[in-house]
């Protein structure tokens, strides 16, 4: 008797669930637009990678952008997985574009910047936006993709107990269900800051065949692996045990740049201080503050870093792939 209660009442709240997910679901797909290839494979379970835009429109400069983002599906797909780069496009979030797509955002250079905040104005305005971190998170889970490979997260500023410049990315990765590979955060941010934040917000960190946190364009940070795993079979299954738990948020994968393309540790550190310093002195905050630190990196390099860049971001992809396929 108490137990035909008990279930009565589930298949309630279950049916009161299913009739909340229905009518947003009606509601989003006004603004989401998933590339049939995505559809497909969400339905019949092959593995997926979403990639994000910001990278495209604000990391590289053109043409090398545009290669990069061709050549990041490609090796996603030499591993057996399907891409889906996501991007605000006329006011909807798309999810896997197509060729025309990828280089409006490769060309475009008044593409504005899309974090969590701004897509309600992008949808309702019409806009196009490129997608950071956050937002491309957001745009993954709508479609059913728990895998995405970028090449640096935001995190916690220097100055940050001053500023309060936090990412959203943070916050992102502690409630939306996207697992992100990256190499790591760069040294532009205060990265044992950034792991104190991630941690208190409960943001699993997984460094991946490594002891040290990464820090983008050096193997090593000075700040320890909060934990490390040595397989993407390992890593999808603390994904897989995460879901089954039903925690909101993602976790972090930190892929150390590999060893032949990493950069020299005093000379990046110098550039990245020397960036720090004009974007004090020009009083550059709010969400310029991130774009303008990576270009004034880009121009003090000479090119240097955007090679370590291309090729960092293409680890990530590849091992984004096979923790998608191992799911
Ligand atoms: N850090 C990098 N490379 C990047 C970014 C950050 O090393 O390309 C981009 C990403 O799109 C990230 C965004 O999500 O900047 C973070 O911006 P903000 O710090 O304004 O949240
Ligand atoms: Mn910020």
């Amino acid at each position: 008797m108490v137990w035909d209660l008990n279930y009565r009442k589930s298949i309630i709240s279950e049916y009161g669930r299913l009739k909340e997910n229905f009518v947003s679901c009606a509601e989003m797909k006004a603004f989401l637009n998933i590339h049939p290839e995505v559809t497909k494979a969400v339905q019949t379970g092959m593995p997926i990678v979403a990639l994000e835009s910001t990278i495209i429109a604000h990391g590289m400069p053109y043409p090398e952008n545009l290669e990069t983002a061709k050549k990041l599906e490609s090796i996603i797909r030499a591993e057996g997985a399907i891409p889906a780069t996501i991007a605000v496009l006329h006011g909807k979030i798309c999810v896997g574009l197509g060729q025309q797509e990828l280089e409006l955002l490769a060309t475009q250079s008044d593409m504005p910047k899309a974090s969590r905040r701004d897509l309600p104005l992008l949808l309702a305005q019409k806009q196009h936006g490129a997608t950071t971190v956050a937002a491309t998170m957001i745009g993954a889970s709508l479609a059913g993709i728990h895998i995405f490979a970028t090449g640096g997260v935001g995190g916690v500023h220097r100055g940050a107990s001053q500023t309060m410049d936090i990412s959203a990315d943070l916050q992102e990765l502690a409630q939306t269900p996207v697992a992100v590979v990256s190499a790591g955060v760069k040294s532009i941010l205060d990265i044992p800051l950034t792991l104190e934040y991630l941690e208190t917000h409960g943001v699993p960190v997984i460094c991946y065949q490594t002891d040290e946190f990464p820090a983008f364009y050096t193997r090593k940070s000075g700040s320890k692996s909060p934990s490390r795993l040595d397989s993407p079979q390992e890593i999808a299954a603390v994904i897989q045990a995460q879901r089954q738990l039903g925690y909101p948020g993602g976790m972090l994968i930190a892929n150390p740049i590999p060893a032949s393309y990493s950069m020299n540790k005093e000379q990046i550190s110098l550039i990245i201080d020397q960036a720090i310093e004009e974007a004090d002195r020009l009083q550059i905050h709010g969400k310029e503050l991130t774009p303008f630190l990576l270009n004034k990196i880009k121009l003090l390099t000479e090119g240097d870093s955007l090679f370590s860049n291309i090729q960092l971001v293409y680890n990530n992809a590849r091992l984004a792939a096979q923790i998608a396929s191992a799911m």
